[in-house]
């Protein structure tokens, strides 16, 4: 049964006007329209969207349960469980984190579950870059998600009211997309208009329509049985018929949306386009300025136009054809590349819906323009407008398609020179004063020179990187890998020590070193060390090559990236994992991980009169690990130099005899920590001192004890650790006893438990 969508409302509702960002609105649209449940994932630059919504809730301004999962392929999960609930359901993403979740997508759809998903849109990787272009969203195209499009912060609210409604009627039932452009609407402001009461809000919406939910006992219902030939295909031609029931719905969608608010939106927001002789067609943010230049060229006697769709899924086709009828060449321009295709995607979409036409004659030129980002100017707009002059004027089209703005370089010209530092010899690298061995009770013995004689060996990492002042993740990884012999292939992670070292066509390493995506470096890498040993093999390398495979990662790719390092582990690869941890998200801007300790203070998990930090304990990633029984495992601060040598060491000799070793290194973070440049030894040696983070190393599944502050009057309450960071200063504050305590109580159980293990070999 399904309850019928509200009537139109009558008149105009209360607004009030303002300055805000699109993911300001995209958030305020969010809280209004009360939605049940939020499984989100950060993503530049999206991740606002989130923050801000916490920061409401922290401020008892809504009561939308807000799960921050592990990765985006998870919050779309929780989203799509969520939704099989019968509750209202929001996310927000954008580039890496919309292809992460992809496959989830197609299941919310073919489900039928209705839910809003907004996205921020941003270039794809690789290579890595945050900025706009719409190459995430056009992976989106076959999932059968509706996709708004929302050229400006305005937009945003309106669309995803809009949106959600046409997502929810009873004759559609499909998951709904909010595509903006990431930092040209996800970041400037614009004057807006709201809402003034979410009742309004609330009213347009309706309630929520009954479906078929997991959470009615009394009536059990399979959902998402295995389903075959012949009744997929069915299932599928379901799914189109949903689309074009909302293809049909949504111009009286629009015009009841007018009716409410005063503006009006069109499947294609059409300019000048009555009597336009040539056209650009764009989507999204760049289309107001080729209106600017449309207005122009009409001053100069061009009749000029501009195409751009509020909605290209379904793809209004039909809308598209009538406002081409009399256009005799359009250029259709877009932001996103579909390599050997001819064209980009909706460019072959405006063509067969202009073939569909007997009596057209439009002349179509196809350009990908503006990726990554590329600022849109108003000489690209009239570039484009000139292009569909000349072949007006020729009546035909000398480059039906090209990229447009790009300098392709000569591959016949030689690479440039090597510039910066020359590359590490073995010799550099070999200091010859480490030496490990094995004992007869199979333990390692390092023997080590006091750290400061390792001082003459160059860094692998030259000074130059973009860290703030007093980040602790060079200083430790230069100690760590200092305490490592010879040659080192570096593998990194997606996160603060990716980003600030390597930004094209520079870097700060001198050794040989590899991105990938941050949910599976591990898998990367495991990859790149079986390969070596295959050709090493096959004698394909030269004879003695000898290279240690570190990964690199933050504690946040620790979590989005957990399974591929534990697939690693299980497969026991010879490499080393090393875990920076600064207790968040720091390279998307300070939201919580899995690692950032219960109650402390995060752009995902504010504090405020409803909500008190973050709502469940840190991780223990160094006994998740311990328990895949590789080899080796550790844990170790920038502060204990001689214990970071030395696991290094050990590290590196199980890694090329035994198998996977991992570490994690807590490292200081003025910038998440709120504190100030100078004083993050001081506080990672509190952390250690506290118990909260204990030294200590399992060497084939025994545990033992690297620094004990008990015996030598060290240790110091976890509260004196807490009360030096500017994140955690609320926990010593009358009214938060109970999230102190709790904090102890866990630092305790978890010390105790280490201590036992670290007294019984079997525990
Ligand atoms: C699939 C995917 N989701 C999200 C992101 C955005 N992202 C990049 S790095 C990062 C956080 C990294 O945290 P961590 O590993 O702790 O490193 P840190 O930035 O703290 O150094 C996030 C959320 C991404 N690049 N790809
Ligand atoms: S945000 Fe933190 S971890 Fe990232 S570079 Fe700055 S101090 Fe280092
Ligand atoms: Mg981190």
């Amino acid at each position: 049964m399904t309850i019928a969508p509200p009537e139109p409302r009558v008149g105009r509702a209360t607004q009030v006007t303002g300055f805000r960002t699109g993911n300001e609105m995209a958030a305020l649209s969010v809280k209004q329209m009360n939605f049940h449940l939020m499984g989100y994932y950060p993503i530049t630059p999206s991740t606002e969207i989130a923050e801000i919504l916490d920061e409401m809730k922290a401020a008892g301004e809504h009561k939308i349960v807000m799960v921050p999962a592990d990765g985006e392929h998870s919050a779309a999960g929780i989203c799509y469980g969520a939704t099989t609930g019968g509750g209202r359901v929001f996310n927000a993403t954008s580039a890496q984190g919309l292809l992460f979740a992809l496959e989830e997508l197609p299941v919310q759809s073919g489900t039928r579950y209705p839910m809003l998903l907004d996205v921020a849109t941003r270039a794809v990787s690789g290579p890595l870059d945050i900025r706009g272009d719409h190459s995430d969203i056009y992976y989106l195209l076959n999932t059968g998600w509706l996709i708004f499009m929302a050229r400006d912060p305005q937009a945003v609210y309106d669309m995803n009211l809009i949106a959600l409604r046409v997502a929810e009627r009873a004759d559609v039932r499909l998951p709904a997309i909010v595509a903006f452009d990431g930092f040209f609407t996800s970041h400037q402001k614009r004057r807006v208009s709201s809402f003034t009461d979410d009742a309004t809000v609330q009213d347009w919406l309706g309630p929520v329509p009954e479906m078929v939910t997991a959470l009615d006992p009394r009536h059990p219902v399979t959902i998402g049985p295995y389903m075959n030939d012949p009744d997929l295909i069915n299932n599928k031609y379901q799914l189109e018929r949903a689309s074009q029931a909302a293809l049909a719905a949504i111009p009286e969608v629009f015009a009841e949306y007018e009716a409410l608010s005063g503006r009006r939106y069109d499947a294609v927001d059409l300019y000048r386009m009555d009597d336009a002789e040539v056209a650009v067609f764009l989507l999204n943010s760049a289309a107001p300025t080729a209106k600017d230049v449309a207005d122009r060229l009409r001053a100069e006697g061009v009749r000029a136009g501009v195409i751009s769709p509020n909605v290209i899924r379904p793809f209004p086709a039909d809308a598209i054809r009538e406002a081409l009828r009399g256009v005799r060449a359009v250029v259709l321009a877009e932001r996103a590349p579909s390599y050997g295709a001819h064209g980009a995607n909706l460019s072959h979409e405006v063509k067969s819906a202009l073939q569909e036409d007997p009596d057209n004659h439009t002349l179509c030129l196809s350009r990908v323009y503006g990726l990554g980002g590329r600022d849109f100017y108003a000489e690209d707009a009239e570039a484009f407008f000139r292009l569909a002059i000349e072949a007006a004027e020729c009546g035909s089209v000398a480059v039906p398609f090209d990229y447009y703005g790009v300098e392709p370089g000569d591959p016949a010209k030689p690479p440039r020179p090597r510039r910066g530092a020359p590359p590490l010899t073995r010799q550099e690298t070999t200091s010859g004063l480490l030496t490990v061995e094995q004992g007869p009770d199979g333990r390692l013995k390092v023997d080590a020179p006091p750290f400061w004689q390792l001082a003459a060996k160059p860094k692998r990492i030259l000074p130059g990187h973009g860290a703030c002042p007093g980040c602790g993740i060079f200083p430790a990884l230069d100690q760590f890998l200092r305490g490592i012999e010879g040659d080192v292939v570096v593998l990194y992670q997606t996160g603060c020590a990716m980003v600030v070292s390597t930004g094209y066509p520079f870097t700060s390493h001198r050794i040989t070193y590899v991105h990938n995506l941050f949910q599976n470096g591990a898998a990367a890498l495991s990859g790149l060390v079986e390969m070596f040993h295959e050709r090493a093999r096959r004698g394909e390398l030269p004879i003695g090559e000898d290279i240690t495979f570190v990964m690199v990662t933050g504690d946040g790719g620790m979590d989005i990236g957990m399974g591929a390092a534990i697939g690693a582990a299980l497969r026991n690869h010879g490499m080393i994992v090393v875990e920076y941890d600064n207790q968040g998200y720091m390279n998307t801007g300070s939201q919580l991980s899995y690692s950032t300790p219960l109650g402390h203070m995060t752009s995902t998990s504010h504090v405020g009169p409803a909500e008190l930090g973050k709502a469940f304990h840190h991780k223990d990633t160094p006994q998740i690990m311990a328990a895949t029984n590789i080899p080796y495992v550790f844990t170790g601060v920038e502060g204990y130099p001689d214990d970071l040598v030395a696991k290094a060491a050990k590290a590196q000799w199980y890694a090329k005899r035994q198998g996977t070793a991992y570490g994690k290194v807590l490292i200081s973070c003025p910038l998440n920590w709120k504190t100030e440049d100078r004083v993050g030894v001081d506080i990672v040696q509190a952390a250690v001192d506290s118990c909260f983070f204990p030294l200590y190393e399992i060497e084939g599944g025994i545990t033992r004890i690297t620094y004990d502050p008990d015996p030598i009057g060290r240790r110091v309450p976890v509260a004196d650790w807490l009360k030096l960071m500017g994140k955690t200063s609320h926990l010593g504050k009358p009214g938060n006893e109970a999230t102190l305590a709790a904090i102890e109580a866990e630092v305790e159980r978890r010390w105790l438990r280490l201590k036992a293990r670290d007294e019984n070999p079997l525990l």
